[in-house]
This record gives C-alpha cells, structure tokens and sequence, in this order.
C-alpha cells in the first residue's frame, strides 16, 4: 500500500528551526509571531483536553491531526433541496461519487488500517452517505467495535437531527463525545424551502408541518446532548435568498442552547449533481458573501472557519483526501484485534512531537500581536498560504490544491476559510495556463500568496492580476503573515513618505 504522511514527516523527521534552514535570521526579522487561533487559554482546561487533538472542533489541530469517516450510514429519513441519494451526504460532505459502503466489520477492518499507516489520525467519524442515524445499529455496531479495538480515537457523528432525541442515551453510553447537527432553519417557513418532505414515525410530511418537526426535533436533541455533556457541534448550509439572513437567528439560538462551534457551510450547488437545487439554478454563495456573514456573526456562537466539506469516506488530514489508499481491496483481511505494539508508540511519539512543535509554535507567536498592532485601525488584508499541514508554509506554490485564507490586521493573524480551484498548477513538472487563471480565479480579494518557492511564470500572472507572492520557507503561518503585512505596510508607509 502506498504511503502518504506528508505532516507526521515534516514534523517528526524535518522538524525545522532557523539553523537547519541555514537562515541567518528568522523570515520575520524579529523572531515574531502571531496568537495561534483555537489555543488553550480560549477555553476550560477539561474542554481542552476533549477538543485539542480533534481537527474539526480545535482550529489548531486540524494543522496536525487527522479524521476519517466510515461509510455505515447509507439509509436516509428526510430529504434536502441540496441532495441527490447518488452522491454523498451534502449536510457533512461534498457532493461526489457514491462512496464504499461498508458493513461495521469492513469499517472496523478500515479503521485499523487506516490507524497503522496514518499516526495523524485521532477522531473516527460516521457522516453518511445518508444520515448516521437513520439506521442506527449500524453506527452503532461500528463505534462499539471501533472504540474497542482503538481506545485512542475520539467517536464523531453527523446527522440531520430528526432521530436525535431516540439516541441520546446510546450516543452517551459508547462514548460518542462529539456529534453534529445540521440545522439550516429554525424558521419553519424557510425551513419548507429546504426540505420537502421527512419521514417520521411511519409517516411522511411534507412542507411546515414537515420542517416543524425537523426544527423540533434538533433542537430537542441538541438540548440533550448538551445536557449530557456531549460537544455539539451545528452545521449550516449557507443558500443565498433562501436561509442567509435566517442564520443570524440560527446561530443566535444554537448559541443560547451550548454549542461549541457554528460550522456555516456554502451551499454547493451543480447541475451535474442531479439535486434539486442544482437544476433550478439556485446559486451557492460567494466566498466574499460566506465571509460578511460569518464577520457579522462574531460574538455570537463560535465559528468554524477550516472546514472543508469533505466525503463521507473521507481519511487524512482535512484538505488532504488518503481515501484512495484504503479502499477494502487494500486492506487486508480477517479480523482485527487491534494495533501492532510498534504502531501503539509511533501514534504515541507523533502525540509528543505535536505537543513540542504546538509549545514551539505558541512560543513564537508571542510577539506577533504586538507588531501587526503597530498598524493602523484601517489597515488590513487577505493573505494566501501554500501548506501541506504542520502549520507551517511547506510547499511550493505549484503543488497546492487548496489556499487557505486568513486575515491580517491590527488585532491579529486569523484564519477565514480555505480557497479550492480545481486543480493545483504544477502537473509533473510543467505548468497549466488554464489552472492557473482558475486559481486566479479562486483567489480573487486576496492580496498576496505565500509559498516556498514560485516559478516566474505563475508569479509573473499573478502579480498582473494584483495579487503579490513572497516565499517563506517552513515558516509557521502566523509569523509570516504577520512579517508579511508588516514589511508591506511598512513599505507603504515609506512610500507616503517619499512622495508627500
Ligand atoms: Fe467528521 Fe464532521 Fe466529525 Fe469532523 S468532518 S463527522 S466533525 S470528524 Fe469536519 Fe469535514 Fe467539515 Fe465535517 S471538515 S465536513 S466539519
Ligand atoms: Fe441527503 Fe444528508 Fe439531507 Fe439526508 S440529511 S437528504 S443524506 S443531505
């Protein structure tokens, strides 16, 4: 089987410091940094614990942690505008291919395989293809025997929330510490513009009356997960015209209940998707629409800004799709009692490797706060990086297939969301004219990209098209961000200078 653990080398063989860079000083002149998000003092010590190894609830593990999803959920109990049953579940994934459908026995075997070869990985999670607990004793039956065989991992569940209430008692009793609901209405009004029919208690209903019991439902079992201590966790897809308004109510409401985070999801829509939205031309939002309503919502419940809606068979670090390396003809047979002694300590170094470079990191963005606060209030941009994970600049321009975007001004470094053109620009060694203007494309707004390295070619076009590249190498994000939008405003400041 072919091996791919991109992070877990860069971290544990590659580890990078100044000196084995050869760089007389650090890419940020002054050794700063910026406040890594998602960090411990945000929150409870005990809250720590449960999310800071969990790459969708803690923003700073997603850098170096993996999740992988096992497809035991193909049944479904309602249906979505946004859904086609050909594809995987839209509420926790991108519509793609029909996923493997696995028995618990297949998933459980995935499972194993999956954790020898992928020490990254800390939260298995079931999100589909249908709903996780249309059918539930297949979730079930996968989770028992998952946390069995790998007590290491954290169990996660996704689903639409109208069969929430009956499991509750279950989810708690196997250790399920994190669950997601999809909520995309609370508004029954809107909520019928989404959902045209359910199916509850041996019945279908259709329009309000269907999407009342929808609302009530969620919202029942959020309460009682929440009660119980369960980290819940909200999904909202973002549908322009339809429920973009209503989510400053949904995001209102699930705060007042205890959600952990608020996960707005932009509503993928195609044609080729078969769904109901895709073929009357409903639109998904723009990233600059997505990100207005997520800036509008600060200060209500937390939000999720690095999710990458990913497949319900998803494995590997977010961004990063392994699943092709562990379909079931790669796997090997029989039943698995669990890991080898040797895989046991690779997962256990690789938790202590992340554990020094996260100190490493916090510790080198101390002073970053302080030099972009140097700014002035009005001054701020988008920056582009080029990573493989790590949380660190590590690839060269060429190679990404996504960017992920954060923000830069006075008050800090932030992450806002991720940018994904089709395609990545370099293909073996050549690069595609056509890649590149949709990369362009993707990153319209942003101000400059940064990388390891960029070709002359690719720069040259991006800089017609006003976007800046610098290269940073193996730098953490924040630091060169930060050092980034310093030296430009720095630079822009001299600029007034001279011609005043
Ligand atoms: Fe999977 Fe979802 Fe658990 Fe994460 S995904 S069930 S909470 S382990 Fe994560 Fe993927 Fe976004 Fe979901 S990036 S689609 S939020
Ligand atoms: Fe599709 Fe998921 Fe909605 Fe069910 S809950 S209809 S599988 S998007």
């Amino acid at each position: 089987m072919q091996r791919t653990i991109v992070p877990f080398q860069s971290i544990a063989t590659a580890r990078p410091t100044r000196e084995t860079q050869g760089m007389a000083k650090p890419a940020c002149a002054s050794g700063c940094g910026a406040k890594v998000e998602g960090s411990p003092e945000d929150m409870a010590p005990e809250v720590w614990e449960r999310v800071k190894d969990h790459p969708c609830y803690n923003s700073e593990a997603h850098h170096y942690f993996a999740r992988m999803h096992v497809g035991v959920a193909p049944a479904c109990n309602i249906q979505c505008h946004y859904c086609n049953r050909k594809y995987d579940c839209a509420n926790e994934s991108r519509p793609g291919v029909v996923s493997e459908r696995l028995s618990p026995d297949q998933a459980v075997r995935k499972v194993m395989a999956v954790a020898a070869q992928v020490p990254q990985l800390s939260v298995v999670g079931i999100a589909g293809p249908g709903d996780a607990l249309a059918d539930p004793e297949r979730t079930f039956a996968t989770c028992e025997r998952v946390a069995h065989v790998l007590p290491d991992v954290k169990l996660c569940l996704s689903t639409n929330g109208l069969a929430l209430p009956d499991h509750v008692t279950r989810i708690v009793a196997l250790g399920i510490s994190h669950v997601t609901i999809t909520i995309n209405a609370i508004d029954p009004e809107i909520g019928a513009q989404i959902y045209p029919w359910i199916s509850f208690a041996g019945r279908r209903f259709t329009g309000v009356e269907g999407a009342t019991i929808l609302r009530d439902r969620q919202l029942l079992g959020l309460d009682m997960l929440v009660a119980a201590g369960v980290l819940v966790k909200v999904n909202s897809v973002m549908i322009p015209g339809i429920n973009d308004q209503h989510l400053k109510e949904v995001n209102a409401e699930v705060k007042r209940r205890g959600v952990f985070l608020h996960n707005i999801m932009p509503l993928i829509s195609d044609p080729a998707h078969g769904t109901h939205y895709g073929l009357t031309g409903q639109r998904g939002p723009t990233p600059q629409e997505l990100k207005a309503l997520q800036d509008e919502l600060s200060g209500g419940a937390a939000l999720m800004r690095h999710c990458r809606q990913c497949r319900a068979d998803a494995v590997g670090m977010l961004g990063s799709d392994q699943s092709a390396e562990f379909t079931l003809d790669r796997i090997p047979e029989g039943e698995s009692e669990g890991l080898s002694p040797e895989d046991v300590v690779k997962r256990k170094v690789y938790r202590e490797i992340v554990e020094a470079e996260r100190a490493d990191r916090r510790q080198a963005a101390e002073a970053a706060d302080d030099m972009v606060a140097i700014a002035a209030p009005e001054e701020k941009m988008l920056v582009a990086v080029c990573t493989q994970g790590g949380g660190r600049i590590n690839i060269h321009f060429g190679k990404a297939t996504e960017f992920p975007v954060y923000e830069v001004d006075s008050r800090g470094v932030r992450l806002i969301g991720h940018r994904r053109p089709r395609t990545n620009y370099c293909k073996g060694g050549y690069g595609e004219d056509d890649a590149l203007g949709e990369i362009i494309t993707a990153l319209e707004g942003v101000a400059a990209v940064l990388s390891v390295k960029i070709g002359n070619r690719p720069r040259k076009r991006l800089e017609e098209a006003g976007i800046k590249t610098a290269e940073y190498p193996q730098e953490y994000i924040e630091t060169a961000v930060a050092a980034y939008f310093r030296d430009q405003t720095e630079a822009a400041t001299e600029d007034g200078r001279l011609t005043a």
